[in-house]
């Protein structure tokens, strides 16, 4: 008897729960740091996630996040058949004409991330997961993962620290391969079967090279060291692959340039146009062909776009084999500012069968920013939307985020290259933050899945937008307005009709429908 009542009062606990889940599981819940400044926390049991929902055909959805503190509010419209506002800016959209296919959206495990994710409890572990990979998450369907260390690691390592180990006897997986990447991309790939992983060495273990060092100005990969440092890459392909985790494709080695900076202070090896097509035409791309990972494309330069398109220009130039090995063009957003996206068009033009990834970005790396996390800055988040859309208009089809969460100061790394993050975590009270960039990355990556095509959308210089073509045969516009004012934006689809919508002040929205 009283059992069955314990059962009674726990069933309707259950439903009670259950229904506040469905009823309110959607919102962010707010956090302020004054001046604008919202971030949306999660902790164990709750986190703000997202359903798409495309409405039939004939109607349109808009998700709309702004700086006033809107994250995907969302609305289902009907086309209209004319331009409401006489002062709306209008785009027309051309889905026959059709640009680049899209690879996919994500950020990286680095030693960093895993830690500091690893301070949380278990269940809020998964919500962190969840919330970049999870179906009513970000979806990210891509993960960069570091060979061996970084300056987001708490110490210099490689995979090989032995040295003269030249048949690699002593290579073995780190403690942080162990416990701090291996379990989190394992757990994102089960959350989306789609993502595809990609790695990046930052150096080679100092023995292979010419100044014995992690880090420091000049140094290279000692010639001799050519094939072995190529079976220590393959060794990494083919260790992770047995631990259930393919690698879709290796790097030739994180910004190569930075050995030319003595300023900066990070784990690097450098490599010219020259030697690296020597290296990948001789050394590399064989090894790589004929060992058991010899799925693995080769993605070269992992550096800004300052060197597009002449250092890849100079590789060709220097070796026909190396054609035979390239499977993609890697580039970092350091260097934007000074640097126009005409550079992509121009590499894009030479090598039209060779895509281009945008492989890491971060906020709060330049040696001015002294403030390195700035708790939901909203300015940040439309660095990210700015650079997305400008990089999407411009044949790059990925765009890849760096650390997936680092701490409140934005660490931790060995080299005090502090930097900031979309997720930043908290573990003294368990829970973590969702700054803006979260949002503006996941303004993308959770309604464009892989092999999206971008379409052709008139520009205006009012308003930053994208638009894409899904598998499923659905629209995506991507609108970015950064004025403090709204814009009307009317949106004209020869086949369906006039989109008029508001697009807020300081906002981000995403519009979607069925054709
Ligand atoms: C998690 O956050 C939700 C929403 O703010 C709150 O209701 C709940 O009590 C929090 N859970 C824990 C364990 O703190
Ligand atoms: C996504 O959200 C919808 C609606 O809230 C829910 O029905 C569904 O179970 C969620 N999916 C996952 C994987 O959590
Ligand atoms: C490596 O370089 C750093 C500075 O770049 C220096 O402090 C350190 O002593 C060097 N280590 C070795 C083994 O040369
Ligand atoms: C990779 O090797 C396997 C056999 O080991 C072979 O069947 C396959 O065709 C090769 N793939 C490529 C892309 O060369
Ligand atoms: C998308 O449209 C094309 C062309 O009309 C059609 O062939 C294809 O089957 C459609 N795909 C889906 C998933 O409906
Ligand atoms: C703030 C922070 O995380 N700093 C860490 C940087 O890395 C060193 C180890 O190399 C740690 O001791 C610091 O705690």
């Amino acid at each position: 008897m009283s059992i069955c009542c314990n059962m009674a009062t726990t069933q309707i606990i259950v439903i009670f729960s259950l229904f506040i889940l469905i009823s309110h599981a959607q919102d962010c819940i707010p956090r302020y740091f004054g001046d604008g400044k919202m971030v949306c926390v999660c902790n164990s049991t709750y986190c703000d996630f997202v359903e798409v929902n495309v409405p039939d055909k004939g109607k349109f959805r808009t998700y709309k996040s702004s700086r006033s503190g809107e994250r995907f509010k969302t609305e289902v419209s009907n086309f209209d058949t004319g331009i409401q506002n006489e002062n709306g800016i209008v785009l027309e959209l051309n889905l026959g004409k059709t640009y680049q296919s899209i690879f996919g959206f994500g950020g990286a495990f680095t030693d960093a991330a895993g830690i500091n994710i690893n301070k949380l409890s278990k269940e809020t572990q998964e919500m962190i997961l969840q919330t970049y990979y999870g179906s009513n998450g970000s979806r990210y369907n891509l993960g960069r993962v570091p060979i061996g260390g970084t300056d987001f690691s708490t110490r210099t390592y490689t995979l090989d620290d032995t040295p003269g180990d030249t048949d690699l006897s002593s290579f073995s997986l780190a403690n942080e391969d162990i416990n701090y990447k291996i379990p989190y991309m394992k757990r994102a790939l089960e959350l989306n079967p789609e993502i595809k992983f990609f790695a990046a060495s930052w150096t080679a273990p100092p023995w292979m090279k010419t100044n014995n060092n992690y880090t420091g100005f000049l140094g290279f990969l000692k010639q001799q060291c050519y094939q072995t440092y190529s079976n220590y890459l393959v060794k990494f392909l083919e260790t992770y692959k047995n631990n259930g985790l393919p690698i879709h494709a290796i790097s030739t080695g994180n910004e190569p340039a930075d050995v030319f900076a003595p300023w900066v202070p990070i784990n690097d090896m450098g490599w010219t146009p020259s030697s690296l097509s020597n290296f990948v035409a001789q050394y590399l791309g064989p090894t790589v062909a004929n060992s058991l990972s010899n799925e693995t494309l080769i993605w070269v330069l992992d550096d800004q776009r300052v060197f597009l398109p002449w250092f890849i220009v100079d590789m060709f130039a220097d070796s026909s084999e190396v054609d035979k090995y390239i499977g993609g063009i890697a580039v970092h957003w350091y260097a934007d500012n000074i640097v126009p996206p005409s550079v992509f068009d121009e590499t894009h033009k030479l090598y039209p069968d060779i895509p281009i990834i945008m492989t890491e970005a971060c906020s709060g790396s330049e040696v001015w920013e002294l403030q390195k996390v700035k708790l939901g800055s909203w300015s940040r988040g439309e660095n990210y939307m700015f650079s997305i859309i400008e990089d999407m208009n411009h044949w790059v089809t990925g765009w890849v985020d760096w650390n997936l969460a680092l701490d409140k100061k934005g660490g931790p790394n060995w080299s005090k290259n502090f930097v900031d993050s979309p997720i930043i975590v908290n573990p003294e009270t368990d829970e973590f933050f969702k700054n803006p960039m979260y949002y503006a990355l996941a303004h993308f990556s959770k309604f464009i899945p892989r092999k999206s095509t971008r379409v052709d959308l008139t520009t205006n210089d009012n308003i930053k937008s994208v638009a894409f073509s899904t598998p499923e045969n659905r629209t995506v516009v991507i609108l970015l307005n950064q004025n403090e004012q709204s814009k009307n934006i009317v949106i004209v689809d020869p086949n369906q009709g006039h989109i008029n919508t508001e697009v807020s002040g300081r906002s981000f929205q995403t519009i979607i429908y069925q054709q």
